[in-house]
């Protein structure tokens, strides 16, 4: 056989493997609710994840956002990377979180991901008291819900059990860039078996937190290399952007997300009814208010009364998104290192 075709048979084989691990992958083991129940006898995990981010939070009310960010980012990794001849599946698995030069920390659409200290807090706080027990990508995702009830959002209830990964590569990051189209997002959130609806509402993260201006400069300035701005943006919210971000300044600075000043760092639907406004900040929030894809959801999200519920539900299935369970992968002792070198 000449080498591409020996290539070819790895390849294939290759996904023959991960066609298989991919059907058996967290069926033998599902998430629960309450996984950690007797695992810690003397401990309630959740109450103490829950008692470090409260915590935090009094100091630092932009952690909702941090933390939402952190777990977006942590489940939304590339499908699976090219690992040996075995593809690994990951999602929410704390990879996220590892310290290293090629770890996906370093890759550029994570430059801004923040809160790491917070994880580590919380997980030097559980291992005090249940050393060995609980993960780190679980820990991502109690300490996102609690933020989210401290930041006015809804409570929801978590699953958990799910193990850390061991594999971490800058290439697996995969993200969104901020003017990817409506109809390729509901693509991309589709690949982790996302609808439009909870697409939708998972963009209502950006009710809180901020962009930098290097993200929408486009929108203000040269919007599609016309030379003008997106005609689409409220003309006031223009002129206070274009002030707040002007075209060749040497700081990056920050532009509220929600643009309520009153919400800014509040979980609430505010984001909706800005967006239905044609005050969305980034191209993907503007244009999810005009696409007729997601329009209609909008609407219903910006004029109802259950987004917290509906949001909580679209994080606890974002937090499913290809997790490890049972013998797969590890309980780190460090977020920041996997326990030992992977083969
Ligand atoms: C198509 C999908 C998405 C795109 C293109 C996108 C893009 C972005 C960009 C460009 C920023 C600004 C980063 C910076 O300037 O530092 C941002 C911030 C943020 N995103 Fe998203 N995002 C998406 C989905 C999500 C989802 C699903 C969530 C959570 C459920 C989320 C939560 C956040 C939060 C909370 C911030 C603010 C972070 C902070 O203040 O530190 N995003 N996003
Ligand atoms: C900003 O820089 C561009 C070229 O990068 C230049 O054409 C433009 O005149 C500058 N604008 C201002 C306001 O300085
Ligand atoms: C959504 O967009 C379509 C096409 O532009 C429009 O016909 C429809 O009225 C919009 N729906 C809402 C709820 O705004
Ligand atoms: C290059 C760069 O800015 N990397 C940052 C990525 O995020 C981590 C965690 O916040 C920062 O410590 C790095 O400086």
């Amino acid at each position: 056989m000449s080498s591409s075709s020996v290539a070819l048979v790895v390849f294939a084989l290759a996904l023959v493997f991960a066609t298989l691990s991919h059907q058996c992958h967290g069926g033998e083991v599902p998430l629960q609710v309450g996984y950690y129940r007797g695992k810690c006898p003397l401990a309630d995990v959740e109450a103490i994840v829950g008692g470090v981010v409260k915590a935090w939070y009094k100091r630092d009310p932009t952690i909702p956002a941090a933390l939402l960010r952190m777990q977006f980012h942590d489940c939304f990794v590339n499908l699976f990377s090219f690992n040996f001849f075995f593809l690994v599946f990951k999602g929410c698995d704390a990879s996220i979180l590892l310290d290293g030069s090629s770890s996906e920390k370093t890759s550029v659409p994570n430059l801004s991901v923040r809160g790491y200290e917070i994880i580590d807090a919380a997980k030097s706080a559980v291992e005090t008291i249940c050393p060995g027990e609980v993960s780190c990508a679980d820990i991502i995702v109690m300490a996102t819900r609690d933020a989210v009830a401290l930041g006015g959002g809804g409570w929801y209830i978590v699953q958990t059990g799910r193990r850390d990964g061991t594999v971490s590569l800058a290439k697996n990051v995969d993200l969104p860039s901020p003017s990817i189209s409506v109809s390729d997002s509901i693509k991309a959130f589709a690949k982790k078996g996302l609808d439009a609806t909870d697409m939708v509402y998972l963009l209502g993260g950006h009710t809180v937190g901020i962009t930098h201006c290097s993200f929408i400069l486009d929108r203000l300035y040269n919007f599609q290399n016309t030379g003008k701005p997106d005609p689409t943006m409220d003309s006031s919210l223009l002129a206070a952007l274009r002030q707040r971000c002007p075209q060749n300044a040497s700081v990056d600075s920050s532009v509220n997300l929600d643009q309520n000043p009153l919400s800014s760092m509040t979980v609430d639907n505010s984001y909706y009814r800005k967006i239905a406004m044609n005050k969305g900040i980034l191209k993907i929030d503007q244009e999810l208010a005009l696409d007729p894809l997601s329009n209609s959801t909008v609407s219903a999200i910006a004029n109802g009364f259950d987004f917290s519920t509906k949001f909580g539900q679209a994080m606890i299935k974002l937090g499913g998104v290809d997790v490890l369970t049972g013998k797969q992968g590890e309980i780190r002792s460090s977020c920041r290192a996997i326990n030992k070198p992977s083969k």
